[in-house]
């Protein structure tokens, strides 16, 4: 693919973005032949698409940062997309400041995630409310499966009905599925010969890569913005296969008295401090084991146990793993609450008679209360 907005004729990656290069197979974009004219992909990508290889590239967010700022100089519809299961971890808070007054779409992927029985409507509102306390600008909200192509016919009317004359640009965290997604949507705009390349480890898109619709115009896929408070940027790649649900979520139900605390592997910890006798129910991936104790011996069950009982992580991981906070969260008397641990899942309270928890993770994510999601 040729580089446009520059003008001059650069050969990129169609997978990642990445100028092809031969010099340095090191480096970005290295392909050992160039192609004079035609889609082609550089080694990386192929030996992620071909291999599932783990090859997670971080670009420079300096770089990323004056990239996002390109597309408010531009007539643009931007798609925002953010993954359901780390909403608050992976929503761009500032993002209006980089788009300027172009049309957002807040794309909010992965719903096929959630149990079975949820309540779509409830759950829009709850999108709905969640982003205007954030602050976020949109015309529209869609909610969406990339992986289960759900939600698909209404994210294209809304495309269709927006984009005039205007190139379309994803946006969003990594890993929230940007590139999955625009493969999808592509299907229906353009006969694209190589597919962009995705994987289940963040930092896959490494630029722009612009593909040309029927047209003339665009829609551009780019890198994801890395937020450290993502549990999901901080693991190892084997541990974050363990962390990042596959299947649809089946919640745990403890009924728990105070007094009693529930490790999540060895990645988190739930303290249930003060309260009546009650349930929380815990949303996290089914290939992590929760375990219950006694609040007095936690702190000894986590030193004599991490990394085996208590894991992932193992005991060698989590010596490159921040030391652990605390946050304590007065659960009010009424709705029911998450308390939401960014990459990991999130633990909800009914809030039926109110609780004293605290919950301890990692330095550095992003642990909040907020209102009930399912
Ligand atoms: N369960 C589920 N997984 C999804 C969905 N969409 C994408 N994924 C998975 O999420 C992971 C990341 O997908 P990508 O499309 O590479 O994400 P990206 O946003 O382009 O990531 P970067 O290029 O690293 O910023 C892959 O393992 C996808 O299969 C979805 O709707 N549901
Ligand atoms: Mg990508």
């Amino acid at each position: 693919m040729t580089e446009r907005l520059e003008g001059s004729a650069v050969l990129r990656c169609s997978g990642c973005g990445a100028v092809l290069q031969t010099e340095d197979p090191a480096k970005a974009g290295y392909i050992p032949k160039l192609k004079e004219e035609g889609a082609q992909i550089c080694r990386r990508c192929f030996r992620i698409k071909n291999y599932n290889e783990v090859s997670s590239a971080a670009v420079d967010q300096d770089e990323f940062l004056r990239m996002l700022a390109q597309i408010g100089e531009r007539k643009a519809l931007v798609i925002h997309i953010v993954d359901l299961f780390d909403f608050q971890g992976s929503v761009i808070t500032g993002l209006q400041r980089f788009v300027g007054n172009n049309p957002v779409i807040l794309a909010v992927n992965k719903i096929d995630l959630l149990p079975k029985v949820t309540n779509w409507n409830k759950l829009r509102n709850w999108v709905q409310q969640q982003a205007k306390e954030l602050g976020i600008k949109t015309e529209e909200i869609v909610l969406c499966s990339a992986k289960k192509n759900l939600g698909f016919d209404r994210l294209l009317q809304e495309v269709a009905d927006r984009r005039g004359d205007r190139d379309v640009y994803v946006v969003g965290a990594t890993n929230v599925g940007k590139s999955t997604l625009i493969n999808r949507l592509i299907t229906d705009y353009s006969d694209l010969d190589e597919e962009l390349t995705t994987s289940r480890y963040p930092g896959t898109t490494l630029d722009m890569v612009n593909i040309p619709l029927d047209d003339g115009h665009f829609i551009v896929d780019t890198p994801g913005i890395v937020y450290p408070s993502r549990y999901t940027e901080l693991v190892t790649s084997g541990d974050l296969v363990k962390i990042m649900p596959e299947k649809p979520l089946k919640p745990t139900v403890y009924q728990l008295d105070e007094g009693q605390t529930l490790f999540i592997g060895g990645l988190a910890r739930f303290d249930f401090i003060e309260g009546a006798h009650q349930s929380f129910t815990f949303y996290t991936s089914g290939s992590l084991r929760l375990h219950r104790t006694k609040l007095g011996r936690a702190d000894e069950l986590y030193e004599n146990h991490l990394g085996e009982l208590l894991s992932p992580p193992s005991r060698e991981d989590a010596e490159d793993l921040p030391e652990w906070t605390r946050h304590e969260f007065r659960v009010p008397k009424g709705g029911a609450q998450d308390l939401f641990i960014s990459g990991l899942g999130w633990i909800k309270a009914n809030g039926q008679t109110g609780a004293k928890v605290a919950v301890h993770a990692p330095k550095g994510v992003k642990v909040i209360m907020r209102s009930a999601l399912v």
